[in-house]
């Protein structure tokens, strides 16, 4: 099996923030979760370069457009290696190979009489790069604003329409047919609704600034960004050659999305796909909102959070840790210097770290650093083996169903167990009176942390390359398909450091 993740391609007007951060992350994990099953995985981010946002961005500093976004898109692509991410492509709408698939795009659905000219008049964000009826807005003192509280203006152009209004019904079709193309349930309701509530004809091109994809035979146009956004996905698999081995292999995909984004992937992107002879995406999830100490997060009140000062204040792993453990995926979240202490020390420092760390260095001191397969196994330790496999189901399928919260909880929920039989069978009170016992036990529970480890490498994988290193493993030998018949004759073990050392308030 084949599995395809994408993040939004990010706005190059501003520095990436933990918002960023967090979508980014969120398709890492998937993608290494899939890559565990032995999947072939292809995950995808990059950066949104066009548009009219990004223009007035460029001009404010007084830069050159295409050298601005050069410049701005470095600050993207630089940080996904900082946030411990192992992306396939990076992709920007500046390149040229973009270009092309978008108009090629764009004339594919001119000759399926999808697209018409007329004129525009209406209510436009360009910060959020949006048209909005007037009856989503809000009245504010000198004016309107969008939902997201961003300031709308009235445009009045000439512009190419998509034929929207004809993909209502069809629309509907395919959302009751695949009623987990759009998850969480909520958002796929919401989606639903609004399609219902009638879709327009959507204006899909701009004559009142220049930085975009040039329209097809057109002096005046611009592509309006959105459309040329979305085709990055399968400009990424080597679009308009929807023969070649990527596209068949991985379209449709798995687009993982903020909740500010969704109307465009889950109505216009599916409609334009359609009216392309595409398939739809698989599946789009739209993950929730983070605020900072409960405040809205936005340059003005200047808590912006820096994924960069974090990471280098809590560690990476930590961080990655806190951001999916914390808070149901899909759900808000509020980042708080207090939860990821409280998150960080209670799960990874007490629960799994003290265990990997009292256990290893009790073999390498009393058991000659290794331990081998025992002879009898006990009520209680087979007790403990099908515990682990009862996790593991739940694990797999929490996470085929992106709750990581959940995938998490049923880890360490288990760990907890796991260090109550250390307690139990307290191998340093066996060592005084049963040596082969207190070997049995050890190994029990080494093979049963290995395991653990190979379920947490998904969220928190550079922290699980050290652990495994100290049982002389890798990924090379353990995956999500043969960890439940991991069995070996002996485990030697190497010292180490604390892996998660904890945070002082
Ligand atoms: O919308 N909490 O780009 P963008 C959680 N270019 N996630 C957040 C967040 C927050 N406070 N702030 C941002 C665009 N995000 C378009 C996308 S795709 C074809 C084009 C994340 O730079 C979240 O994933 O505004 C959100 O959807 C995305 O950043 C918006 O990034």
């Amino acid at each position: 099996m084949s599995f395809f993740i994408t993040t939004p391609i990010y706005y190059v007007n501003d520095v990436p923030h933990i918002g960023h951060a967090y979508t980014t992350i969120a398709c890492d994990i998937f993608s290494r979760f899939n890559k565990l099953k032995n999947e072939d995985t292809f995950f995808l981010t990059g950066t949104d370069e066009h548009g009219q946002k990004v223009e007035k961005a460029a001009l404010a500093q007084n830069t050159d457009t295409q050298i601005f976004v050069d410049e701005m898109s470095k600050n993207f692509r630089e940080l996904v290696p900082y946030l411990g991410c192992d992306n396939d492509d990076f992709i920007r709408t500046t390149d040229d190979k973009h270009k092309s698939a978008a108009k090629f795009l764009w004339n594919k659905l001119k000759n399926n009489n999808q697209i018409y000219l007329s004129n525009y008049e209406g209510w436009y964000s360009i910060r959020d790069e949006a048209f909005y009826q007037e009856s989503e807005l809000t009245k504010v003192e000198n004016g309107f604003v969008a939902p997201s509280g961003a300031p709308v203006e009235w445009v009045k152009e000439e512009s190419y329409f998509f034929k929207l209004s004809e993909w209502e019904d069809k629309l509907i079709k395919f959302y009751e047919k695949n009623k987990d193309a759009i998850l969480p349930k909520s958002r796929y309701n919401e989606v639903i609704s609004f399609i219902k509530g009638g879709l327009k004809d959507l204006s899909i091109s701009r004559t009142t600034f220049k930085w975009g994809i040039k329209v097809p035979d057109e002096d005046n146009h611009v592509m309006y960004v959105w459309i040329d956004a979305l085709c990055n996905y399968i400009t990424a698999l080597n679009y308009p050659d929807i023969n070649n081995n990527n596209f068949k292999k991985f379209w449709p995909g798995v687009h993982i999305v903020g909740k500010d984004i969704l109307r465009f992937h889950a109505v216009y992107w599916p409609a334009f796909l359609m009216a392309a002879d595409l398939k739809p995406p698989k599946k789009i999830f739209a993950h929730g909102w983070w605020t900072n100490e409960g405040q809205k997060i936005s340059k003005s009140l200047g808590n912006v959070i820096n994924p960069y000062e974090i990471i280098d204040q809590y560690g990476l792993d930590q961080i990655r840790f806190f951001l999916f453990r914390e808070v149901p995926f899909g759900n808000d979240g509020d980042f708080s210097k207090d939860a990821i202490a409280q998150r960080v020390n209670a799960d990874l420092s007490n629960n799994f770290g003290n265990l990997i760390q009292r256990i290893a260095s009790f073999i390498i001191k009393n058991a000659n650093s290794e331990v081998s397969k025992p002879n009898e196994i006990k009520e209680k330790d087979n007790k403990l083996l099908q515990e682990f496999n009862i996790a593991f189901r739940n694990y797999l399928n929490n996470m085929e169903n992106f709750q990581i919260d959940k995938a998490l909880k049923n880890i360490f929920e288990y760990l907890s167990e796991v260090n109550a039989y250390v307690d139990e069978q307290a191998p340093w009170a066996l060592k005084k009176t049963d040596i082969n016992r207190m070997q049995d036990v050890l190994y029990f529970i080494t093979l049963i942390t290995i395991k653990c480890s190979v379920l947490l490498q998904p969220v928190i994988p550079s922290s699980i390359d050290k652990i495994l290193k100290i049982y002389n493993l890798s990924l090379k030998d353990l995956n999500l398909v043969n960890i439940e018949d991991f069995n070996p004759n002996t485990i030697k073990l190497n010292k180490s450091n604390p892996i998660f050392p904890r945070i002082e308030q």
